[in-house]
């Protein structure tokens, strides 16, 4: 039998001591449902030490990701606010396993949403967009994982950072998109590469939550997915993205 609660802690511990483990998956079999009940059980953890969730994040939902990390779904995972990153601050590299940057775009919603909904409602629920990135960082030795591991590491997700918030009403679907490390350019790209539109992304995440017993709440930020293949970090390094029409987001990697 697999034990969801010990594997959470196992999940958990790396992460706070940011150490990698061996994958999940090959100790035992996991079905896709045990993983998303192992990664809700160490969101549990959290939360008991005094964490609030903040939101969900959606993974995959770009082909080329998808791709390089050698999965073939779409994943969600759970939001914390220890995971925030100050727009304009500093990460300590030393809490990381082997981060990665990434550019998304962040909704913040001013409604709930829950099962099947449609693009237009979807949108009727958003306060906000905004350019933002995600540092993942996979528990998992080598970043190597299947897509049952990705999931019940909560699909690698650490911290996030948003940048300013900007009224929902641009179109939003074919933003240009460059991530860059010292003021040089390392990855380009368009909103057009989430799902074709990042609109589509949020669609997913109402879906995935209330398939997993919960729903996307007012309030909550809702991560749609890298619109790029994600970038190591390094010590030192100063880390943008622009966003076309939505603005800047940037921090620093401590030395
Ligand atoms: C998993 C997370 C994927 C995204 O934006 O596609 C993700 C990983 O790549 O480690 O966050
Ligand atoms: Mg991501």
């Amino acid at each position: 039998m697999t034990d969801i609660q010990k594997l959470a802690g196992t999940v958990d511990n790396a992460a706070r001591e940011a150490r990698a483990i061996a994958q999940l998956s090959t100790g035992t079999t996991l079905t896709l449902a045990q993983a998303y009940a192992i990664q809700k059980a160490s969101i549990g953890l959290r939360l008991a030490r005094g964490e609030r969730r903040v939101g969900v994040k959606m993974g995959f939902t770009n082909r080329a990701k998808a791709v390089q990390m050698g999965v073939h779904d779409i994943v969600c995972g759970r939001l914390t606010d220890s995971m925030v990153i100050e727009d304009g601050g500093t990460v300590d590299f030393a809490r990381y396993v082997h981060p990665r940057i990434e550019p998304e775009v962040a909704f913040l919603l001013k409604a709930p949403l829950e099962g099947s909904v449609t693009p237009a409602q979807a949108l009727a629920a958003v306060e906000a967009i905004a350019p933002a990135m995600e540092l993942i960082d996979s528990r998992y030795e080598n970043f190597k994982f299947s897509l049952e591991d990705v999931v019940a590491d909560n699909a690698s997700s650490s911290g996030f950072v948003v940048g300013p918030w900007h009224r929902p009403d641009v179109d939003f679907s074919n933003l240009g998109i460059v991530l860059s490390f010292d003021g040089r350019p390392v990855q380009i790209g368009s909103s057009a590469a989430i799902l074709g539109h990042p609109l589509r992304s949020l669609v997913a995440a109402a879906r995935m939550s209330t398939a997993g017993g919960e729903r996307l709440e007012a309030g909550w930020i809702v991560m749609a997915g890298s619109a790029t293949t994600a970038e190591p970090l390094q010590r030192g390094l100063f880390v943008q993205t622009e966003i076309q029409t939505l603005g800047r987001v940037a921090f620093t990697v401590g030395t």
